[in-house]
């Protein structure tokens, strides 16, 4: 397969070809593509280097398949471009989610809608991908009535430049370090919490918690699920955590729940009260997984779950997500 990772030199795209790599995709031929003024970088895919290439290059040597990862501007103008020739496309950015003529993909919950016209196929949103993982076995056994979720998100959600305020502010703090740093918040966010993730609708609720409420029906292809979220930025790297109470039309078990997400594909339950075992971002850090813990009964209503889901979002968020696309489309003979 000849595969290009456009967005190469970002956070998730530099995530992109380690998980290429690690999972052993085959690829015959890397296409690593990013904006002009980096094009004749290197960077390394197995050990080895590979020029990063122009868009108009990579369109040119005919790739199977290009995963984007370089925002919604770029896929917006540039995908179609990809798909016009051919190549199939998987898309991190927001630019497609909701479009109706385009797929929203989490394999382990509907990769079966996927064919051979699909040629551009959306990666969701990061901390929707990993709740639909832990829902979906349940929503097949109890049908899942509503969801409310308060998300736990890690700076390398927004990316480099976060990640550099995080350590900024702290070296600061800590050392008395008084180098500059950016600023990709409005506020401090070592030592603070940010209950904002990317702008604000008219509705009162922020971009990234619409997501999360419009893109978990569309992927469990159920528009009769409410969801309603809260989204929050912590002073945390390596996941995203969310607390999550699901109201079932149908009344479950505990113990069975326990045994339909131990069996579910992508996830891993972490629930041992008695020896204080629970899902956190520093566990889930670099594991491709979608963990489950803290599950109980919520005794306000009836048929209703309270669980804790992590998962480290460039991974299951991002980059896995998009690649285990791309392994399905080629284990289909669909690239
Ligand atoms: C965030 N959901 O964590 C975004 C990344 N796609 O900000």
């Amino acid at each position: 397969m000849k595969v290009a990772v456009v967005g190469a030199t970002g956070l998730v795209g530099t995530k992109m070809l380690q998980v290429l790599a690690e999972r052993n995709f085959p690829v015959t031929e890397l296409l690593p593509v990013a904006s002009e003024r980096s094009v004749g970088k290197d960077v390394e895919f197995k050990g080895k280097k590979f020029k990063v290439v122009s868009m108009t290059d990579a369109i040119a040597a005919k790739p199977n398949v290009a995963i984007f990862s370089a925002g919604g501007g770029t896929s917006t103008e540039w995908a179609p471009k990809f798909a016009e020739a051919g190549i199939t496309v998987i898309d991190n950015s927001s630019a497609w989610r909701m479009d109706p003529t385009k797929k929203l993909v989490v394999p382990e919950v509907n990769a079966d809608v996927l064919t051979a016209e699909d040629k551009i196929i959306a990666n969701p949103n990061c901390s929707t991908i990993q709740m639909v993982v832990a829902l979906q076995p349940l929503h097949k056994k109890y049908q899942i009535k509503r969801v409310v979720v308060s998300t736990y998100q890690s700076v390398t959600g927004t990316g480099k430049k976060a990640v550099d305020q995080l350590m900024g502010e702290r070296e600061k703090a800590v050392a008395g370090n008084s180098d500059e740093y950016p600023m990709a918040y409005k506020y401090q966010i070592d030592l603070n919490v940010i209950p904002q993730i990317d702008v604000f609708l008219d509705n009162g609720y922020t971009k990234e918690e619409m997501k999360m409420v419009k893109e978990t029906c569309k992927i469990m292809g159920d528009d009769s699920i409410r969801v309603t979220a809260t989204t929050v930025r912590i002073p945390v790297m390596g996941g995203h955590s969310e607390s999550v109470n699901v109201e079932f039309a149908n009344d479950f078990d505990l113990n069975e729940v326990k045994a339909l997400l131990s069996s579910a594909p992508g996830v891993i339950v972490v629930d041992d009260n008695a020896n204080q075992l629970y899902p956190m971002p520093m566990d889930a850090h670099e594991k491709d997984e979608v963990f489950v813990g803290r599950l109980r009964r919520d005794d306000t209503q009836p048929n209703t779950l309270n669980m804790w889901i992590v998962s480290d979002n460039l991974r299951k968020g991002a980059a896995t997500n998009a690649v285990q696309i791309a392994e399905y489309l080629q284990g289909k003979g669909l690239l």
